[in-house]
C-alpha cells in the first residue's frame, strides 16, 4: 500500500495547527501509520532539503524547519502521495486553494505550514530518512474488530 510523508513544520506547530491537520487526514480515509515530534537536525534538514542545495531559499529553509518541533507522520492509502499534496494546496498559500490546508491558513510562502512527498520515489526517500522501520506499524483499520 502507497504511503507518504508528512511534516507539520515549526509554524503549524506553533499556531496549534496539529490536531486540525491530523483530523484532515483521517476525514479523508488514511491510515496513520507513524508520527513522532521532534526537534530537527541540521543534518536532517540539509538531507531532506537535499534537491534545494542550490536554490537561494536553501539556507532559510534549513533554518526555518531546525527553529522549532516538527510532527512527523507517515500516513498510508490508495494513492495518498498525490492525494495529500491536494489536501495541503499549492506551494504559495497566497494563490493555494480554499479548503487546502495552505490555502485555509496560510500566507507565506516560507511559512507554509506543512510538507509533503511530491511523488512516491520521494516519499519512500524520505520516510527511510525520518523513520527507521520499527517505528512504523503496519495495521489494517478495517480489519480490527472492536468497530461497532
Ligand atoms: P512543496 O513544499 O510545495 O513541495 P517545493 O518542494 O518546491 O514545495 O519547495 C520546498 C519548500 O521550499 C517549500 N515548502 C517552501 O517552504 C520553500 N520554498 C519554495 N519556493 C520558495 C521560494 N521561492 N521562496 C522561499 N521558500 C520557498
Amino acid at each position: 500500500m502507497e504511503r507518504t510523508f508528512i511534516a507539520i513544520k515549526p509554524d503549524g506547530v506553533q499556531r496549534k495547527l496539529a490536531g486540525e491537520i491530523i483530523r484532515r487526514f483521517e476525514s479523508k480515509g488514511f491510515t496513520l501509520v507513524g508520527l513522532k515530534f521532534l526537534k530537527v537536525s541540521r543534518e536532517l534538514a540539509e538531507a531532506h532539503y537535499d534537491v534545494h542545495r542550490e536554490k537561494p531559499f536553501f539556507s532559510g529553509l534549513v533554518e526555518f524547519i531546525t527553529s522549532g518541533p516538527v510532527v512527523a507522520m507517515v500516513w498510508e492509502g490508495e494513492g495518498v502521495v498525490a492525494a495529500a499534496r491536494k489536501l495541503i494546496g499549492a506551494t504559495n498559500p497566497l494563490t493555494a486553494e480554499p479548503g487546502t490546508i495552505r490555502g485555509d491558513f496560510g500566507v507565506n510562502i516560507g511559512r507554509n505550514i506543512i510538507h509533503g512527498s511530491d511523488a512516491v520515489e520521494t516519499a519512500q526517500r524520505e520516510i527511510s530518512l525520518w523513520f527507521k522501520d520499527e517505528e512504523l506499524v503496519n495495521w489494517q483499520p478495517h480489519l480490527m474488530p472492536w468497530l461497532h
